[in-house]
């Protein structure tokens, strides 16, 4: 039986080909991060996490293995609500412990992608009868103010270290809207990657099966179905390159040779060698990401992290 998945928004329809455009024609071109999961995004996500260049997903669930049981007791919740929650893997560790001492505990899985939501229902479904999973489809950026309020203690999540895809400004609007959205009661558990040896960070980019590269040309044929554009994906070469100033891993598609792509709208024309940014992901240390809890109203419960301090989980409060 398929699962129901509630929809709350047009999500990817949202953004229309004519910002698209804009984006594309500037000198510095982009594709917004969230088209990068589409079914096989998701997919090819799941496998970057198995990959043994990949630390992030490893390290969160060690931290999360040591400690889910410390997690829940402080938070005592009834609900858990997670942003962006992928295959719900790493959550199920701590949906096991919540389980051991609530009857009738909630999780809600709110993603962009169906499939992503699939994983997670499939994960999830059969671990017990006390558990009641609620599926959301919806974008994180547009659509947190449609989330009902409940009147138990709620868990926020929003793990993998997803924030580090947004910008230092889109980073406090969004944590201030969860901020603001917490009650008294409820607990946001925030996973972060952190500085660390750059040669480990860049290699976690450019794993040698090239799973990465796979993950980041499909962002390609994702807006070509959406837009109908022409993109052809093997026209361009992965980099992903950490730029230390700002401290963050850069995702980029560069152009092999002079392309036109066709489009209802303008034709976009890029250059050989031109680069298209795909995603950021920023890695703090633990004065960066202070000011901005600062910033958004939050302040830290909790910080859980690895002997190597390569991630930590901060629970943190509403201020
Ligand atoms: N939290 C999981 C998955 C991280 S991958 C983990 O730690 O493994 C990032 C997840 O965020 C994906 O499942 C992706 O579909 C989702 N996502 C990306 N952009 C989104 C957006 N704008 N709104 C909602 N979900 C989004
Ligand atoms: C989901 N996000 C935190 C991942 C990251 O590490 O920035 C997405 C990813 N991009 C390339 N590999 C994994």
């Amino acid at each position: 039986m398929s699962p129901n998945i509630q929809e709350i928004s047009k999500t990817k329809d949202s953004f229309s080909l004519k910002e698209l455009n804009v984006m594309l024609k500037k000198k510095n071109k982009s594709i917004p991060t969230k088209f990068l999961y589409d079914d096989l995004g998701s997919k090819l996500f799941e496998k970057i996490s198995n990959t043994k260049e990949y630390y992030l997903t490893r390290t969160e669930e060690d931290i999360l293995n040591k400690y889910s049981t410390k997690i829940i007791n402080e938070s005592d919740a009834h609900e858990l609500l997670e942003l962006g929650s992928g295959s719900s893997k790493k959550t199920k560790l701590l949906i096991l412990e919540a389980l051991k001492v609530k009857k009738n505990l909630s999780y809600v899985s709110f993603d962009i992608s169906e499939k992503a939501l699939k994983m997670s229902y499939n994960q999830l479904k059969n671990i017990s009868s006390d558990l009641n999973i609620k599926l959301i489809k919806g974008d994180f950026i547009n659509d947190l103010e449609k989330l009902e309020q409940i009147n138990k203690p709620r868990l926020y999540l929003f793990l993998g270290s997803t924030l580090g895809n947004f910008n230092n400004d889109t980073a406090i609007k969004f944590l201030s809207k969860i901020s603001k959205k917490m009650k008294k009661a409820d607990f946001f558990l925030l996973g972060i990657d952190k500085i660390k040896n750059k040669e480990i960070i860049k290699a976690a980019y450019n794993d040698t099966a090239g799973i990465t590269e796979k993950f980041n040309k499909n962002i390609l044929n994702v807006i070509n179905k959406e837009y109908n554009l022409n993109f052809n994906p093997e026209k361009f070469d992965h980099i992903a390159e950490f730029n230390e100033d700002k401290s963050q891993i850069e995702m980029y598609l560069q152009a092999l040779s002079h392309q036109k792509i066709n489009s209802k709208q303008e034709n976009i024309e890029i250059n050989l060698g031109e680069k298209i940014l795909t995603e950021i992901s920023r890695k703090f240390s633990d004065t960066s990401i202070q000011s901005i809890f600062k910033d958004s109203g939050l302040e830290i419960v909790k910080n859980f992290s690895d002997v190597k301090k390569y991630y930590s989980l901060y629970l943190l409060k509403s201020i």
